[in-house]
């Protein structure tokens, strides 16, 4: 133990298996136990890691619930997540226990980003349709009427949820030239929308039956779930798309499902679902859609700087500080 009564060499069971880098370097600190074959942990897994451990380092893959955290061991204080949303931990169970939660903010803004930009590119352009049918070998040659699209310059991007992704994409949705409208619990302040040309939406509906593409940069709470739900994508244009590389249930996936098979909106990019790995068959045969495995973050670089934001969280709780990305609830 530490003057602080927190283990100078804490006890770290990690769920899944991180960049090798990272798993290195936790191993030169902590008295770490890594997950080589990378299979997700199963509840008995999961409730032997919460008795055992002084860190847990979980990832978006681990529910811990309250029924979880009720049969933590004394010594867990800290759940240091792999991965910025926090959707999947009971914060206010965690508070009640005196277990302490991180996240990972900021490092995979940049690359969620690139992401939802090449999804508002791919969708209405039908990037992911022509590679298909190329590879398909049903390429016939080119035609002046085959594979058109809608262009991306001149339209009106929606952005739900303005925080530091919402933001990076605002960005490079200008260098693309559409322009930027948005909707978010707080409107940013005057200088940051002037920067950005971005337009606040106050009434999210009067927002939907306005923009061409829609891109949800929320993150997963009780007030986000199935935000979009039937009624709203009905206010849609029916040559709009809809992008989701957030969480899966802000969009209530049979609604989204019933609105592109019936042409309520033109297609939708989607890198999250509601029960992840599972996809709904019907989404399947739809040619307007261009489906991803959550892999918004999945960079060499983007998930190298989330080993080691865990590791500087880890640590610093370990010296008796407060670490730096510590979530508060209500906050996340
Ligand atoms: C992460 C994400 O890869 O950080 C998040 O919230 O959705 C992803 O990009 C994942 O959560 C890792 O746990």
């Amino acid at each position: 133990m530490t003057q602080n009564d927190r283990p100078a060499r804490p006890k770290v069971i990690v769920t899944r298996r991180l960049p090798e880098a990272v798993e290195a370097r936790m191993t030169e600190l902590f008295e770490v136990r890594l997950n080589a074959d990378d299979r997700p942990f199963d509840r008995a897994a999961l409730v032997e890691a919460v008795r055992d451990a002084d860190v847990l380092v979980p990832t978006v893959t681990d529910t811990i619930d309250a029924e979880l955290l009720a049969r933590a061991g004394d010594r867990l204080r800290l759940i240091a997540n792999f991965g910025a949303g926090t959707d999947h931990l009971d914060l206010a169970a965690a508070r009640a226990r005196g277990i302490i939660v991180t996240n990972t903010p900021g490092v995979l803004t940049e690359d969620t980003a690139d992401l939802v930009m090449a999804l508002i590119l791919a969708v209405p352009r039908r990037l992911a349709e022509g590679e298909k049918m190329l590879r398909a070998g049903e390429w016939t040659g080119w035609s002046p009427t085959s594979l058109m699209g809608h262009s991306v310059t001149g339209k009106k991007l929606g952005i739900l949820g303005m925080g530091r992704i919402g933001r990076a994409v605002a960005l490079r949705a200008r260098a693309c030239g559409l322009t930027i409208h948005y909707h978010n619990r707080n409107r940013m302040p005057e200088a940051a929308e002037r920067d950005l040309g971005a337009l606040y939406w106050s009434d999210l509906d009067a927002m939907l039956a306005e923009v061409d593409v829609l891109t949800i940069n929320a993150p997963y709470s009780r007030e986000t779930h199935h935000m979009i739900d039937a009624r709203r994508l009905a206010l849609m244009k029916p040559d709009a798309y809809l992008i989701n590389a957030a969480r899966g249930a802000i969009v209530d996936q049979d609604a989204l499902i019933e609105a592109l098979q019936n042409k309520v909106i033109s297609g939708a990019g989607l890198d999250v679902f509601p029960r992840e790995p599972e996809v709904d068959p019907r989404l399947l045969p739809l040619p307007n859609v261009v489906l991803l495995p959550h892999m918004g973050s999945a960079t060499f670089e983007g998930r190298t700087a989330m080993g080691t934001k865990v590791i500087a969280n880890i640590r610093t709780w370990a010296d008796g500080h407060r670490p730096p990305d510590q979530v508060l609830e209500g906050w996340a």
